[in-house]
């Protein structure tokens, strides 16, 4: 196994490069940062150990993704995970605990609809204090409406249409710690995602009720917990989205989770889903939405927040945010779930049923590849229907193994309209959204 520095130059054998400087080899996965730890340095002697079948296909530059990211890292970039545990809860991986935001490990996400046990968490505040009952809990509709409503969630189920439906919802930055260079805000591997089952009322039926003015355009959503430094007159987040998202048949007010009360963690009694847009969009413990005649422009609004570049700029650069759009549906992305990154398997194993799920934001996937050669080859996974629209989709697919030794799974989505999930993060931006690069896991055999 060689890796090569460029044109010209002579090619190191990875053990020099790693113990020549270890921190560019790591770079030179891909832009891949992270600085090898212990762990790593340890795994990488057993590593090159084992057998690497199709070292010859490996991208001049390519690392094994098993030291560029020890095993016990679920998330791309992260040093070893703190454990976090919370009561009815797997094992997440903490990323912050002031605001509290914990990552669900990729191969956790390996049902169909995601149980609260493995639902990540990410909060901007405070956690509000739990309320006894959920029914009288009212929130108001105001601003660019005929009649302003103040509604309890009682009423809801007997006032409008009651929806039950399968909705994807993912962090804005889900997939941030593959950025280079590092941006601002969690470390996100891909687990910043879940598909579970909400039941709600459809937000549109909900401001039709109101009666929108020819001025409305645009919604601000307000919830209860309160701000991380404790001021009453700051919002932790309150976001808002152009009509049409408002007015979508999946937007909803959701009051069941799951088959269950929403858990309080995850905005109970009442929240916003807005699928398919980055999770901000989904206000948790929902109190007022305020419709307005302008852009919204209430806390995460604005600037370099959930916005992107409109023109790529220089990776690493300060910018304002001036000439950036909204970020709003998610770019398509695919999780493996059936095997953890730094699966090893029994000598001898010839295949891989591999599966996980794969989504788009507002489009669908259209197909999934994997490949265990480092890219030369990829097999086509067979990818299932949404449940409806705006969930994800599960895939799965076998791939064969030619020996023992150490493989990568490298699996990658392709959108309803043709948009594939690039090699790296693309897109650079200062607070790190919107990154999907096609994801590897490391599997041994034997
Ligand atoms: N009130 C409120 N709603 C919120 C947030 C928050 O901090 N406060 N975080 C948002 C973000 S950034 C995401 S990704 C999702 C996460 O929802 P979850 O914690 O249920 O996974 O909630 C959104 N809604
Ligand atoms: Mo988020």
């Amino acid at each position: 196994m060689t890796s090569s520095k460029g044109p010209g130059k002579p090619e190191r054998s990875l053990r020099e490069l790693y113990r020549d400087d270890p921190e560019r080899a790591d770079a030179l996965a891909w832009g891949r940062r992270g600085t090898l730890k212990g762990t790593a340095l340890a795994t990488m002697g057993a590593t090159l150990g084992a057998a690497i079948p199709f070292a010859s296909r490996m991208p001049a530059g390519t690392l094994p993704e098993l030291l560029a990211r020890p095993a016990s890292a679920q998330g791309v970039g992260q040093g070893t995970p703190a454990p976090f545990r919370m009561e009815g809860k797997n094992d997440l991986i903490l990323l912050g605990d002031r605001p509290l935001v914990a990552e669900t490990p990729e191969h956790q996400l390996d049902e169909p609809v995601t149980s609260f046990r493995n639902h990540f968490i990410r909060n901007n505040g405070q956690i509000p204090e739990p309320v006894a009952d959920a029914d009288s809990w009212s929130f108001t509709i105001d601003g660019e409406v005929n009649t302003p409503l103040m509604l309890k969630v009682g009423e809801l189920r007997t006032r409008f249409p009651v929806v039950t439906m399968q909705l994807q919802m993912e962090c804005g930055g889900n997939g941030r710690g593959s950025f280079a260079p590092e941006t601002r805000g969690n470390q996100w591997g891909n687990g910043a995602i879940s598909n579970a089952e909400w039941t709600g009322v459809r937000l549109r039926d909900v401001l039709n009720a109101a009666g929108l003015k020819p001025t409305a355009i645009y919604t601000g959503h307000f919830g209860a917990d309160p701000h991380l430094s404790g001021a009453t007159d700051r919002q932790a987040i309150n976001r808002g989205m152009r009509l049409a998202k408002a007015m979508d048949e999946d937007t909803i007010l959701a009051f069941r989770m799951n088959g269950a009360p929403i858990p309080h963690i995850h905005g109970a009694p009442l929240r916003m889903i807005t699928p398919g847009w980055p999770g901000s969009f989904s206000q948790k413990w929902l109190t007022r939405i305020w419709i307005r005649d302008r852009m919204h422009d209430g806390a995460g609004m604005g600037g370099t927040s959930y916005r992107v570049p409109v023109k790529p700029i220089v990776p690493g650069s300060s910018n304002n945010g001036a000439d950036f759009r909204e970020l709003e549906s998610m770019p398509v992305r695919a999780i493996l779930s059936s095997h953890a990154h730094g699966t090893r398997l029994p000598a001898g194993t010839r295949s891989l049923d591999l599966r996980g799920a794969a989504w788009a934001g507002d489009l669908t996937a259209k197909s999934v590849h994997a490949s265990v050669d480092f890219g030369a080859t990829w097999v086509e996974m067979q990818v299932a229907a949404p449940a409806n629209r705006h969930a994800w989709q599960r895939w799965q697919g076998s791939v064969a193994l030619p020996s023992d030794g150490y493989f990568e799974v490298w699996y990658r989505a392709t959108d309803s309209e043709g948009r594939m999930q690039p090699h790296a993060a693309a897109n650079w931006n200062p607070q790190g959204y919107s990154a999907n690069p096609i994801s590897r896991a490391a599997i041994l055999v034997g």
